[in-house]
């Protein structure tokens, strides 16, 4: 017998067919599905998300701008993806646990990152760049794919143990594609581990755009894992965080994965090494700018009376401290000695980290003071 298949969409570019709150002018349009998911969310509330969408667009060009200037190795904008990180990120419970890629800013941000954390890893520093048990988010994964394994494995021990936490797990569009994120998702399915997938379509991965891998929405794959999914407009910071709370809840209440996928757009290059106008059209990006998470919601709450300029121009303040405290702690930063990087490998004298220590001491030393 052949299953029966429901297209939720004929391409996967089509946006009206994600679900949302409030529209790209900033109307607030009636969302029966989640609705009932941020009733109790008020004006002060949805300031409060305008101002971290603000802030983290702040502490983003800051990390392009320190790149620019020599300070960072590299940086991977999230301009454009606030909406998602936000709105995702607040619907967290603080015993939940993260398990991000290295686009994930504001979802750092959210989670309680200090002005160090955003750069440490990107200057070289350190391995994780924040302290990942006090903001409860593991290192920016780099490996594409690979967090959702690790946020599988550990769902599959909260189950085991029955706490009341969640793993959630962010990747990218491009990342679907991956081995690891397909088996994350059969593992996840056959075991019901309490664990939220995000995808965050953000249309390209490097210079490929989703509409070369995946002829059908992301989304819409999930069912076949066995996993409830919902496709949300990305850019509708109402609509992520109602999502996320459906998903939280799912999870939270022993029912087994759930799955978002957020429809937005990388309005920025990949990274700081990359040119995307070698690549994606002017155009594109300019239907894009219409569609901005931020511009979004401050239409809306201007339009109900509910922003006033002092407190646009405090929540500018407040971005710009946040950018001048990040910059001040990169530059700040004192490099740990070569040798520094066998601290803290085991908790006991190894001799085989010795010897190599002892070795990588006489070839540092063989250059006389050069380095
Ligand atoms: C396993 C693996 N393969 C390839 C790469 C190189 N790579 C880095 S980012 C990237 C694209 C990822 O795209 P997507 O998943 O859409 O995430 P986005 O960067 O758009 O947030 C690739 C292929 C990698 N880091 N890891
Ligand atoms: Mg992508």
């Amino acid at each position: 017998m052949s299953p029966q298949i429901t297209p939720i969409a004929d391409t996967a570019q089509d946006l009206e067919l994600a679900e949302r709150i409030l529209s790209p002018e900033g109307e607030r349009i009636s969302n029966p599905l989640l609705d009932s998911f941020v009733d109790d969310v008020d004006a002060a509330q949805l300031r409060a998300l305008h101002r971290d969408m603000v802030i983290l667009r702040r502490i983003d060009a800051e990390g392009v701008a320190l790149q620019r200037q020599g300070q960072l190795g590299l940086w991977a904008p999230c301009q454009g993806q606030e909406a998602t990180q936000i709105g995702t990120a607040r619907a967290l419970a603080s015993q939940d646990y993260v398990f991000p890629s290295y686009r994930e800013t504001g979802v750092i941000y959210a989670r309680g990152a200090k002005p160090g954390d955003f750069v440490r890893m990107w200057r070289g520093e350190e391995g994780a760049g924040h302290d990942s048990a006090a903001l409860r988010v593991s290192p920016l994964q780099i490996i594409i794919g690979a967090q959702t394994l690790h946020a599988v494995g550990y769902a599959l021990g909260i189950r085991h143990e029955g706490a009341d936490e969640v793993a959630v797990t962010y990747f990218g569009d491009g990342a679907t594609s991956q081995g690891d994120v397909n088996e994350a998702m059969i593992f996840a399915s056959s075991y019901q581990a309490p664990v939220v997938f995000v995808c965050q379509n953000n249309h390209w991965a490097i210079s490929e755009p989703v509409s070369v891998q995946s002829k059908y929405p992301i989304a819409g794959r999930a069912p076949g894992f066995g996993i409830p999914s919902l496709r949300v407009d990305g850019n509708d910071v109402l609509a992520c965080m109602a999502a996320m709370r459906w998903a939280l809840a799912h999870a939270r209440s022993g029912s087994g994965p759930a799955y978002i996928e957020a429809v937005t757009y990388r309005m920025g290059p990949h990274t700081t090494a990359d040119d995307p106008t070698r690549y994606r059209r002017e155009d594109e990006l300019e239907a894009w700018r219409r569609r901005d998470p931020i511009a979004r919601l401050e239409a809306h709450l201007l339009s109900i009376g509910e922003l006033s300029d002092e407190q646009i121009a405090d929540t500018q303040k407040a971005a710009d401290v946040a950018a001048r405290d990040m910059r001040a702690e990169c530059l700040s930063m004192v490099t740990r000695p070569p040798l520094a990087v066998f601290d803290g490998v085991y908790a006991e004298p190894h001799t085989g980290l010795d010897r190599q220590r002892d070795e990588y001491a006489t070839y540092l030393a063989s250059f006389d003071g050069e380095v």
